[in-house]
């Protein structure tokens, strides 16, 4: 059995350069903590990009990130400036990303980030080429690297390769409107075992794979020649424990050990006995519905107004790809409409929303989790949705309405929430005033149910899942003759 070697496009390590001297720090991000299991210092490899471009970098120090990166078992892929802009910010950031959400009008099809994308992931391939033996397991992550398992399977034929997508996969309608949709099914199709959120997406791909490849796709194989690829869904979860810890022992805080955003929402809880906080929390993208949940958020202050001056909603917008021109202009838009509601609303003692544009350390994320009564999450579109889990895990005495847009992979796990359209404002009105009004005891009865699902699936159960699925695949597959 030899090594597993994991490939993203960003390590899981954030390196800073001070004074000439290297800091790697690992990231607590929902893969690499999944990861854990299967990342377990000797006997895997984790490849991917550092976060700093070649230009970035100093060239006397190149031989210390090396060695920063190696004691985590992580490699790096060197890339330019030029390449981040074409390969990240370009094809992945300004085509695939919008495409795979359906925001088709907002899908760039550019021939220059199309080659970039495509040398960049033969780089990718060609570092996985570089450390890899017959007897390893590959596992490539996500819509930055769908070429590589292609590519690594044309120079290392029988080596067992997986991969997991963590954004949607589109339907036919959607995906045939890609000029290079040939490329990047056959590229996906290098892997044995192909892995999606959810069943949707499974099928989407195969429905894509029988009408633009022409392949025999039997239940959910793929017929090659030479190979069978299984195609499967694995819904990710979470480190329940750590989020459910996290928030026992922040709720039995002493109020001089809690953070200063904790004692606010206290304070004014205390001084409004009767005030609900609803919180909504995503990456600043326009895949999230931020600017509709706050048009829907003042059609709820007017449809029920006996809500003013009682619910406030608090946003955290982590800022994210800043350089692409629709981010920038959902920022002015979000901004814009959180003073315009802001303004007509507010009284005195009184501010409808609060919102925090930043990315938050974990201690405040569980400030917000666990003194918030409702999470409302709204995606138009989302591969799965961590935040929706997450809230639910901190919510040790079970309290708590998770509102969740059943355009979110997460929705079909989670049916015992409130599940919303997030384009129809009059159910989403209601359903907040639901949501506040709710008892106690159906709180706790749903989230009794939510917790045992999100516990029993937790992302390390994920990873093994994958893990297993993807050595029976390649066994099964060995002893595989053409039909
Ligand atoms: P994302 O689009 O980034 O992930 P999500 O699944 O919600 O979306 O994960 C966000 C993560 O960031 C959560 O773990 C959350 O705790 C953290 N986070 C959010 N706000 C933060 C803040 N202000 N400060 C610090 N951390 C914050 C993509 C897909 C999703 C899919 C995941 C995993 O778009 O659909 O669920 O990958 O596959």
């Amino acid at each position: 059995m030899g090594k597993t070697i994991i490939i993203s496009n960003r390590l899981p390590i954030q390196l800073q350069i001070h004074n000439g001297s290297i800091t790697a720090i690992p990231s607590v991000g929902g893969l690499a903590t999944g990861m854990k299991s299967v990342h377990s210092g000797g006997d895997s490899l984790w490849i991917g990009w550092s976060g700093l471009t070649d230009e970035e970098i100093p060239e006397e120090l190149v031989g210390d990130i090396d060695a920063a990166l190696a004691k985590h078992g992580s490699s790096k892929v060197n890339l330019s400036q030029q390449e981040v802009d074409g390969f990240y910010y370009g094809f992945s950031n300004r085509t695939v990303w919008p495409l795979f959400h359906y925001f088709l009008e907002y899908a760039e099809f550019e021939i220059d980030s199309w080659e970039t994308y495509k040398k960049v992931n033969q780089k990718f391939a060609d570092a996985i080429v570089e450390k890899a033996a017959d007897d390893d397991t590959i596992w490539v992550h996500d819509y930055q690297l769908m070429l590589v398992p292609q590519m690594v399977r044309e120079k290392l034929p029988n080596i067992s390769i997986g991969f997991f997508l963590h954004i949607p996969f589109p339907s036919f309608e959607i995906f045939r409107t890609l000029p290079w949709r040939k490329e990047v099914l056959e590229g996906l199709l290098g892997s044995d075992l192909i892995g999606f959120h959810t069943y949707d997406y499974e099928r989407h791909f195969l429905s894509s794979v029988r009408r633009i490849l022409g392949l025999d796709v039997s239940f959910n194989d793929v017929y090659l020649e030479d190979r069978i690829i299984k195609v499967d869904s694995f819904p990710m979860g979470i480190d329940y424990k750590k989020f459910s810890e996290a928030a026992k022992v922040h709720n039995q805080l002493p109020p001089e050990k809690q953070s200063e955003l904790q004692q606010r929402l206290n304070n004014h809880k205390q001084s409004t006995p009767d005030a609900k906080f609803l919180l909504s929390i995503d990456r600043l993208d326009y895949t999230k519905g931020i600017a509709k949940r706050l048009n829907a958020f003042e059609y709820f202050l007017t449809k029920y107004p006996q809500y003013k001056e009682k619910v406030r909603l608090i946003i955290l917008a982590v800022p994210s790809r800043s350089n692409v021109p629709q981010y920038q202009l959902l920022k002015r838009e979000v901004d814009e409409l959180v003073g315009r509601i802001n303004g007509e609303f507010s009284t005195v003692s009184w501010t409808p929303i609060w919102y925090f544009y930043r990315s938050m350390p974990f201690e405040n994320l569980i400030d917000l989790y666990t003194s918030c009564d409702i999470a409302w999450l709204t995606p138009i579109r989302d591969g799965m949705n961590l935040v929706a889990k997450e809230y639910v895990a901190t919510r040790t005495d079970k309290t708590g309405v998770l509102i969740l847009s059943e355009m979110a992979g997460a929705a079909n796990e989670m049916n015992e929430s409130l599940l919303i359209n997030p384009n129809n404002f009059e159910q989403i009105a209601d359903t907040i005033h639901q949501a506040i009004e709710m008892p106690i005891e159906e709180q706790q009865e749903r989230n009794d149910i939510l917790q045992k699902r999100l516990e029993r699936y937790n992302v390390e159960r994920w990873a093994k899942d994958f893990m297993s699925s993807l050595k029976e695949q390649k066994d099964n597959s060995s002893s595989y003759v053409s039909r």
